[in-house]
């Protein structure tokens, strides 16, 4: 499972798969979705990153669990707008709005190409892009191998730390620096809160 990646997205407004429910859905009663792990499994280390926009609203929370198959991100945001969207671990950890230019490029220590369909790819701080539904709630589980909560290689807290960022259209996986994706509009600085 070397490299191997998944999302599993939480189309938790079921619209898309069944129109009778997506009626109740639309009218606020169908699900919503939960919140993020509130504390990691003991001994695992964790980290979280609490996403704002552009205006400085918080939009929700990604945490962040070392497992063994490596770094387990849940992300649960609402108040996104309806559509796939880009989402990186970026190299610092600034996230200085309207642009968050200041979260820099994406955390990419292997001098890799981005992308997961482009030669010579991909970054460390590749995700797979994530899903809001028209009511704005976002969330999945995504599993990377690609980084770490420890102090090694590919470690999320290198100096001067890194960000979540989530961009304003899809990542098209092949085009340099950042998959076409668009503006940043949503970032995170992504603290530890438990020792490795
Ligand atoms: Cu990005």
């Amino acid at each position: 499972m070397r490299h191997a990646l998944f999302a599993t997205a939480l189309l938790l407004c079921p619209a898309l798969a069944s129109g009778a429910a997506a009626q109740a859905t639309m009218q606020g009663q169908g699900p919503s979705i939960p919140g993020p792990l509130p504390e990691a499994p003991a001994g695992q280390a964790f980290a979280t990153a609490e996403l704002a926009g552009p205006d400085g609203a918080r939009l929700g929370t990604a945490a962040f669990v070392e497992t063994p198959a490596g770094v387990l991100i849940q992300i649960r945001l609402q108040n996104v707008p309806p559509g796939m969207h880009g989402l990186h671990i970026h190299e610092r950890g600034a996230c200085e709005p309207p642009d968050f230019r200041s979260a820099g490029g994406h955390y990419n220590p292997d001098g890799r190409a981005h992308g997961y369909m482009a030669p010579g790819g991909v970054h460390a701080g590749d995700l797979p892009n994530l899903f809001a539904a028209s009511n704005g709630e976002a969330g999945a589980d995504i599993l990377t191998d690609r980084v770490s909560l420890g102090t090694g290689a590919n470690t999320l807290f290198p100096e001067g730390g890194t960000a979540l960022v989530l961009h304003s259209g899809p990542d098209d996986y092949r085009t340099d620096p950042a998959g076409a994706s668009g503006d940043r509009i949503a970032c995170g600085v992504i603290l530890r809160t438990t020792q490795p």
